[in-house]
């Protein structure tokens, strides 16, 4: 598997997914910052010229949840998702898709102030809906599904970690900064992660 890569990028949520699995790959760095994702090579992995992506026996995989939902099955004898048809396999693509269609929308159009977006037609409605839904997803105590840790914590734990690393969640409440104090804790997290992230 080859993993293109950038410490400062989403990139580390997956490298964190690794680590988490021990899984062998091969890193490959693709500096952005100095356009290296912009190449033809690189816009033939990804033609949003985006990090991360895992080409795994010639099949291209992009977008963090996706990367991270394939390696948890891949690796499944390591335990890092439910069981195919399982209830808890809804509430669990529910961790892994919710981030990506509706907060990271949400936290990017806050972030420009964009005002006239109805919350009743834009799919992440607001700040306001989705902080609840935070709250809610959230757990009080271990993770996401339970005692054991899951894909779906690397996936909505580690966005609500670089929501409040990039100051776009500005005031988590006491339970999600808990949550995203055990997520850095974690000895996967510590080994992925710079120490500016600890
Ligand atoms: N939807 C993608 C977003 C990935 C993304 O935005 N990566 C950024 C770095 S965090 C990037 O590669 N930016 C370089 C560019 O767009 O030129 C995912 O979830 O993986």
């Amino acid at each position: 598997m080859k993993h293109y890569y950038h410490p400062m990028s989403r990139a580390v949520t997956t490298h964190w997914m690794l680590t988490e699995l021990d899984a062998e790959h091969e890193q490959v760095v693709i500096d952005y910052t100095a356009g290296e994702n912009n190449t033809p090579e690189y816009r033939a992995i990804n033609p949003m010229g985006k990090i991360p992506a895992l080409v795994d026996e010639g099949v291209v995989i992009t977008e963090t949840a996706a990367i991270v939902a394939y390696l948890a099955d891949k690796f499944a004898d390591k335990g890092m998702a439910p069981d195919v048809g399982s209830s808890q396999r809804g509430s669990y693509y529910r961790y892994l898709f919710y981030p990506g269609t509706t907060l990271e929308p949400m936290f990017t159009f806050n972030q420009l102030d964009v005002e006239n977006l109805s919350p009743q037609s834009t799919g992440w409605g607001d700040l306001e809906r989705c902080l609840q839904t935070i709250e809610q997803m959230t757990p009080e105590v271990d993770w996401a599904l339970g005692p054991d840790f899951t894909a779906a914590d690397v996936v909505f734990g580690g966005t609500l970690d670089f929501a409040v690393q990039f100051g776009w969640l500005t005031s988590p409440s006491p339970k999600v900064a808990a949550y995203v104090k055990r997520i850095k804790n974690r000895d996967a997290y510590r080994r992925s992660h710079d120490e500016s992230w600890h």
